[in-house]
């Protein structure tokens, strides 16, 4: 019977398995969930039963206390103590794999940013996205960070859950078996736009994966610096507060921001030009602006310079206040160097988040 469950692959609760733990995880929960079964069944039905038998028949019925019986008791404790060893010991294995990443998992390794309400996706050559992809077949490590409060990991085709706390690295790791595109939802309340904090994780061969990962070291050395800034806009979750309409959401809108003077919770003010965006972003707190609370969270070492130049084009772009020029082609950034020699990949992504630090 226990191998019976173990084969099966969905249960009533969650989507077909779709990782190499899926399946001692599945055969553990039916397991749990029939003996629950079984034994309110059986407990319910004795109950019934003596309830009826046992029920006092007249007023002068006088019962007759009961009487110990070894065999009884033993029969009561020794099964259900070696049912529970059983889910014990199941449990603890599980639990193991699923802590200890294989060999060669960080071979694979993702960094997983969490903010207010958005995922990103860090690999290991400083490429970044608001997907998941991953190789079939191959074991992920995944280092999970925060930079707010504390959002929780999930994709239920995997069984892989693990909270993401500020301050902190968590690691997981999955085996993903099945090309496929699968959900990633935060599953901690995390403030309002919870509900919105979900993306995809997309299985690919590792050929199609290959691929992917050249056309994101494309993207950001040629694409227009409005594009960059639309794409940087979308992958780094700045659309869950800033619209690019004019309505105000939980961040000012950025239409007709730049160019224009901005007052702050302290009433100063300044003119909004590139160092006052590049500021907002890499040290949000301090030029706080009036009517809004400090809940945006810090994109310092996330974020690339490139993209800081995309996001301010962008910025122009949409503004009746600048009749400037917009850049229509990336300029040498100081990142560029970091990717010129590509062909190093280990090095090339800690380099920029370095070269990034120490221009602030
Ligand atoms: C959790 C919500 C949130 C997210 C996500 C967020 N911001 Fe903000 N942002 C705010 C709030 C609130 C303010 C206003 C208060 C302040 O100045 O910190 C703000 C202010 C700004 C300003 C100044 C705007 C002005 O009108 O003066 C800029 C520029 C900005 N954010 C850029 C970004 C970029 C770029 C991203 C994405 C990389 C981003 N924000 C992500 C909430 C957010
Ligand atoms: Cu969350």
């Amino acid at each position: 019977m226990l191998a019976i469950l173990a084969q099966a692959e969905k249960t009533f609760f969650l989507p077909p398995g779709r990782s190499t733990v899926a399946a001692s995880h599945d055969g553990l929960y039916q397991f749990v969930l029939w003996m629950s079964v079984i034994w309110l069944i059986l407990i319910a039905g004795v109950m019934i039963y003596f309830v009826i038998k046992y029920r006092r028949k007249s007023p002068h019925d006088k019962p007759v206390g009961p009487t110990h019986s070894t065999a009884i008791e033993l029969g009561w404790t020794l099964p259900p103590l070696i049912l529970v060893m059983i889910i014990f010991v199941w449990g603890f294995r599980g639990f193991m794999d699923m802590n200890q990443a294989p060999n060669g998992a960080t071979r694979n390794q993702v960094i997983v940013a969490a903010s207010k309400w958005n995922w990103s996706f860090t690999y290991a050559g400083g490429q970044n996205d608001g997907t998941l992809h991953v190789p079939v077949n191959t074991p992920i490590s995944l280092v999970l960070t925060s930079s707010d409060v504390i959002h929780s990991f999930y994709v239920p085709d995997f069984r892989v859950k693990k909270d993401v706390v500020p301050g902190r690295y968590n690691k997981t790791w999955f085996q993903a078996t099945e090309v496929g595109e699968y959900n990633l939802f935060c599953a901690e309340y995390c403030g309002q736009q919870h509900s919105t904090m979900v993306t995809k994780v997309v299985v690919q061969s590792q050929e199609d994966y290959d691929a992917y990962i050249r056309k994101l070291d494309e993207i950001i050395m040629t694409m227009p610096p409005v594009e960059l800034g639309k794409r940087a806009y979308k992958v780094y979750g700045c659309k869950q507060c800033h619209s690019l309409d004019g309505i105000a959401g939980t961040g000012p809108s950025w239409k007709d921001v730049f160019g224009k003077t901005q007052t702050f919770a302290d009433g100063s003010s300044r003119k909004v030009d590139e160092n006052y965006v590049r500021d907002s972003i890499l040290n949000p707190g301090k030029d706080l602006v009036a009517g809004y609370d400090n809940v945006m969270p810090t994109f310092q070492g996330q974020i690339k310079e490139q993209e800081i130049t995309g996001v301010i084009e962008l910025l122009k772009s949409i503004s009746a206040n600048y009749d400037g020029p917009i850049l229509d082609k990336a300029p040498a950034a100081p990142g560029d160097e970091a990717g010129a020699d590509a062909g190093d990949t280990s090095g090339g992504g800690n380099d920029e988040t370095g070269e990034t630090q120490l221009q602030e």
